[in-house]
């Protein structure tokens, strides 16, 4: 591999061998330990199956947040990820093998978070995913791909859910009975975002849609927000889903695969400390998508889990695995999280109309 990187890195003027690197559950992400560092990621063919298109779409979305970043005063280098071109002037290089590379600069310190530790990290990072929402409201969201078909329908999730079931690739379906049926239990829920985005009850704006705490970079000494990272998933959206799948990863007391579930709980002072954030930083959001914010977690957390479910049934070919039930670990997180959200649904919405004066 060693050759290969060699291979790879000559494409952007650089010699170093790169050292695998971060948390994430997709692309294969890589340091390039140099002065200044650089990450390096193969992009995940599998999941993003039209490569150049993602790459369309970071371009187009960090060329517009750089501008708008530098007019307010900030520090584009910074604020938002910054593409790093080959030498023949690419923003990525398709190897001989048929893989595609991409190179960013690296954000100096500050840090991306795998498990949340106190509310004020909660509070931070939602005020970077509100103000990414807001920097991006008027980008035109005819220009972005749709990198990932169908991305947070959830109703389609449940149909490939089916599916999963139907095909039992892996033969583990039977060891996971008690999980199907958690998910099937739940599907009326799926439709109420899609429908609510169809019949225009609540707008569809641009969109982050994989804000999980790990994907916002915050500062080592201040704690705030510096950047926004992951964006091969920006598309067409609703804020709910931004907010939901926050929450889905912030709200929980413990890691994703925590394999002791009597240490996973809905904490309500990281969702509010979370919601305030984003509240203050979205005053703009309209009557319905506020009451439907508690739901929305809910939501995101059982189609994730019904996601890692299905790779589980599907036998492990889409989210990267550490030990054969890695993804049946975090399913039952995440059934742990929907449990306890519907117990405390009435308080949680209390918060939200007692925080938004509305
Ligand atoms: P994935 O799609 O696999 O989640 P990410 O783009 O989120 O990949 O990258 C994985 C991890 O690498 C992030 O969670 C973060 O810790 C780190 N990372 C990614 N890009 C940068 C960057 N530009 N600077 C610093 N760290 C980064
Ligand atoms: C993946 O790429 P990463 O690790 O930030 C996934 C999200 C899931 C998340 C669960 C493109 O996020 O949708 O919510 O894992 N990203 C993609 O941890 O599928
Ligand atoms: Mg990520």
């Amino acid at each position: 591999m060693e050759n290969e990187f060699y291979e790879i890195l000559r494409h952007f003027d650089i010699s170093i061998t790169p050292s695998v690197y971060g948390n994430g559950h997709i692309n294969d992400t890589y340091l390039v330990h140099s002065q200044p560092n650089y990450i390096l990621q193969r992009i995940n063919k599998r999941v993003f199956t039209d490569p150049p298109a993602v790459m369309e779409n970071i371009l187009g979305v960090t060329a517009f947040l750089r501008d708008k970043i530098a007019k307010a005063g900030g520090d584009p280098d910074r604020e938002t990820l910054n593409l790093i071109t080959t030498v023949d002037g690419k923003p990525y290089y398709h190897h001989t093998d048929g893989e595609y590379y991409r190179m960013y600069k690296f954000i100096d310190h500050a840090i991306s978070y795998d498990i949340v530790e106190n509310p004020m990290q909660l509070y931070n990072a939602a005020k970077a995913f509100g103000k990414f929402q807001n920097l991006l409201a008027d980008y035109p969201a005819e220009k972005l791909h749709e990198t990932i078909k169908d991305f947070h329908n959830t109703r389609s999730r449940y149909a490939q859910f089916r599916e999963a079931l139907e095909k039992n690739l892996s033969g583990r379906a039977d060891t996971a009975r008690d999980e199907i049926d958690f998910v099937l239990a739940r599907e009326k829920d799926a439709g109420v975002i899609v429908d609510a985005l169809a019949d225009g009850s609540i707008p569809l704006r641009v969109t982050h849609n994989d804000t999980k705490l790990n994907n916002v970079m915050l500062d080592e000494t201040t704690g705030e927000g510096v950047c926004v990272i992951d964006l091969d998933t920006v598309m067409p959206g609703s804020l709910l889903y931004d907010y939901g799948d926050a929450l889905r990863f912030g709200g929980s007391s413990g890691a994703e695969d925590e394999k002791d579930l009597s240490k996973i709980w809905f904490d309500v002072e990281k969702f509010t400390a979370f919601t305030k954030g984003f509240l203050e930083e979205l005053p703009s959001i309209t009557d319905k998508e506020l009451a439907l914010l508690p739901f929305s977690i809910k939501l995101m957390t059982l189609e994730c889990g019904a996601r890692f479910l299905a790779d589980y049934i599907n036998g492990d070919v889409y989210f990267k695995t550490k030990y054969p039930e890695h993804n049946l670990v975090r399913a039952r997180t995440q059934f742990k999280l929907v449990k306890e959200i519907e117990d405390k649904m009435d308080e949680l919405n209390a918060i939200v109309r007692e925080l938004a004066g509305r």
